[in-house]
C-alpha cells in the first residue's frame, strides 16, 4: 500500500481533531521515508490544507477549524526549519513578501524555506506588509531576489500597482512571482507585467534557485 494517501489521510484527521501532536508526528513519519521537506510541504501539507479550503468552501468545516489547520500546519513549519538549514551557503538574499491585503502566507514562507535550504539566506516578512516600507526594506537589505505571492484574484491590481511602484524604485531587481491567483489569470495579462518570472510551485521553484546555483561559488 502506498504509504503517501495514507500520511496525508492521518494529517487531515488529525488537523480536523486539532491535534497537533499528531500532525507532528505524520510529518516525521513521511521524512522518516522521504527525507525531502519540499516533498512533505507539496505532497501533505499543501494537499491537505487545499482540501481544508475545499471543506470550508462547502460549508463542510467552520472558518475555526481551518484557522485550527493552518496554524498548526504553520507552527510544524517552524519545527522543521532547523533541519532545513544546508552546510553549504551562499553570499544571496532573497526577501519574501506577500501582495498588500493578501493574508496567505503559508504558501509563500514554504518558498522562503526552499530557498534557505538552497543556501540562500531568506527575509521572509508574511502578510500585511505596505508596499512603501517594503520599498524601504529592499533599499536596506539589497537582495538578488524578491519573491512576491498573490493567492486571491481580487488582489491582482493591487499586485500591478505594487509591480509598477517596485520597478520604478528597482529597476533591475529580479522578482519571482506565485500563488494560486495565477490560476485565474490569462496569459496575456501576465506578459504585460514584463520581467518577471512565473512559478507555480515548489519543485519549479527548486529548479529555477538550482539553475542560478550551478554558477556561483560557495
Ligand atoms: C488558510 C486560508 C485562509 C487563511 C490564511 C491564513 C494564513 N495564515 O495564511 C485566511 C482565513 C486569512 C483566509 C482568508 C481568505 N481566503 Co483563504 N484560504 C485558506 C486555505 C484554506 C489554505 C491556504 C494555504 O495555506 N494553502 C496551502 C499553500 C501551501 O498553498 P499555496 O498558497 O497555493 O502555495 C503554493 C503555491 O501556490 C506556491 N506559491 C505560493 N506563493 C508563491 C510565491 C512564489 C514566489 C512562488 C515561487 C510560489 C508560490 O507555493 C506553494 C507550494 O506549492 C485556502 C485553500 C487553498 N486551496 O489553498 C483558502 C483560499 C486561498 N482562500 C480563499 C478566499 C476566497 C479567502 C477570502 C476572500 C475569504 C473571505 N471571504 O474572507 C479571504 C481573503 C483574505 C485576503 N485578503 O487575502 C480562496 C481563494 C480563491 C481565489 N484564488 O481567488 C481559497 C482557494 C479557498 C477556496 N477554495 O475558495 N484564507
Amino acid at each position: 500500500m502506498q504509504y503517501k494517501p495514507i500520511l496525508v489521510q492521518e494529517y487531515m484527521q488529525n488537523l480536523l481533531k486539532g491535534n497537533r501532536a499528531g500532525c507532528s508526528s505524520v510529518a516525521r513519519q513521511y521524512l522518516a521515508k522521504n527525507p525531502s521537506i519540499k516533498d512533505l510541504y507539496e505532497e501533505v501539507f499543501k494537499v491537505s490544507l487545499y482540501e481544508i479550503g475545499r471543506l470550508w468552501e462547502t460549508n463542510q468545516i467552520t472558518v475555526a477549524t481551518e484557522h485550527m489547520a493552518t496554524a498548526i500546519t504553520e507552527g510544524i513549519l517552524n519545527e522543521l526549519f532547523e533541519q532545513i538549514i544546508p552546510e553549504k551557503r551562499y553570499n544571496k538574499k532573497v526577501v519574501v513578501a506577500c501582495v498588500e491585503n493578501e493574508k496567505h502566507q503559508v504558501g509563500i514562507k514554504m518558498v522562503a524555506d526552499v530557498f534557505e535550504m538552497k543556501g540562500w539566506e531568506s527575509f521572509f516578512l508574511g502578510t500585511g506588509i505596505p508596499t512603501s516600507e517594503l520599498v524601504k526594506f529592499i533599499r536596506e537589505t539589497q537582495p538578488d531576489i524578491l519573491a512576491i505571492s498573490l493567492s486571491v484574484y481580487f488582489n491582482f491590481a493591487k499586485l500591478l500597482k505594487m509591480l509598477q511602484i517596485l520597478r520604478s524604485e528597482f529597476p533591475y531587481l529580479q522578482i519571482i512571482l506565485g500563488g494560486q491567483a495565477f490560476t485565474r489569470v490569462p496569459d496575456d495579462v501576465f506578459q504585460r507585467l514584463g520581467n518577471v518570472v512565473l512559478l507555480t510551485d515548489l519543485y519549479l521553484l527548486e529548479k529555477y534557485i538550482d539553475s542560478i546555483n550551478a554558477n556561483l561559488k560557495t
